[in-house]
């Protein structure tokens, strides 16, 4: 007989606004101009979704030198600096930016601020896309990047009475929240949005997990290595009293010799990632316990954002 076991099943999780609209993006831009259609770095992080991609003929690379001049160029989801598009329009390409609109009205805030005066302070991961993406948007300098709470110590603005701050779309309410009142402690002056700009998605799918993490003995975060808004989750179930968290990408990630003996397991996935990994594992535990699915809904989301006209339109 197989041992009882509870499956908590996070709501909301999974695919955001941003993500759908980004993948039918490249799906619509591959009915369009026929493959292949290039896409500047991956279109969100998920690799089953890249993947399945590549297999209708989007062709993946990291920068726009990687492109020919003929052939249509998608931007991520992230976001891009500036000077990206501005080439793409010198080397008269077609290109159709993905870029989640919630993430544009951050660089729009930036562009708002740098018009006013003021220097900008960035809440957000080096390195990352978005931070590149964001951080591009203004010239060199005028973004100070802080990572934690400690960085703000350090920062060395041109005028600490005229300061603003923006935010990843993607980090942790809590930290940042720290971080932000780091700031207004070191700079009272600093102007910045109502909390941070961090997105409806991100913050419903960690609300879930705090909702979900004092009842199960293990969390699984159905996500990519390299998705921000995912790992965060992770920090999320294990801060929140979760005894296990990981990430996996799909159902052969799970180390189910780390997770023997638990009767009560959360599961949630990454805004990149789609339902159907999270059948596959929820297939996964079916086959080796019998097990009880109950869902631990925090919020009910109904956000959807159009994608750009030039794709709704046929073909000259
Ligand atoms: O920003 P992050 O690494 O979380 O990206 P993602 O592709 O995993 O999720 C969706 C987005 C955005 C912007
Ligand atoms: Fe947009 Fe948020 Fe989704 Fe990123 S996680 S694509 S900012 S809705």
């Amino acid at each position: 007989m197989p041992q009882p076991l509870t499956l908590y099943l996070a709501a909301p999780r999974g695919f955001c606004a941003g993500v759908d609209r980004a993948i039918k993006i490249v799906e619509m831009a591959l009915e369009k101009w026929g493959a292949p259609v290039f896409v500047r770095h991956e279109i969100v992080h998920n690799k089953y979704v890249v993947d399945g991609l590549r297999a209708k003929g989007a062709v993946f690379v990291e920068e726009l030198d990687d492109c020919p001049d003929d052939r249509p160029v998608i931007f991520s989801a992230h976001g891009v600096p500036k000077a990206v598009p501005a080439e793409a329009a010198r080397r008269q390409m077609i290109y159709v930016d993905a870029t989640c609109p919630l993430v544009s009205k951050v660089h729009i805030e930036a562009a708002r601020h740098h018009d006013n005066g003021l220097q900008m302070v960035m809440i957000g991961h080096a390195g990352h896309p978005e931070t590149l993406g964001t951080m591009g948007q203004l010239p060199e300098g005028e973004v100070l990047l802080v990572e934690t709470v400690e960085d703000v110590a350090t920062l060395t603005p041109r005028d600490p009475a005229r300061l603003a701050f923006i935010t990843q779309t993607t980090l942790s309410v809590d930290d940042t929240a720290g971080i932000v009142e780091a700031l207004k402690a070191r700079f009272p002056a600093i102007v910045g949005p109502h909390k941070e700009d961090i997105c409806y998605a991100t913050t419903n799918r960690q609300e879930a997990v705090k909702a979900m993490a004092p009842k199960i003995d293990a969390l699984l975060v159905i996500g990519a290595p390299n998705s921000s808004n995912s790992k965060r989750l992770v920090e999320v179930g294990a801060r929140g009293g979760a005894p296990y968290a990981m990430l996996v990408q799909r159902a052969a990630d799970i180390d189910w010799r780390a997770i023997e003996g638990v009767s009560a397991v959360g599961i949630t996935a990454g805004a990149s990632a789609p339902e159907t990994l999270v059948d596959e594992v929820i297939g996964a535990f079916a086959d080796r316990y019998d097990i009880t699915v109950e869902m631990v809904e925090t919020a009910v989301e109904n956000v959807e954002f159009k994608v750009p006209r030039v794709l709704r339109e046929p073909v000259a």
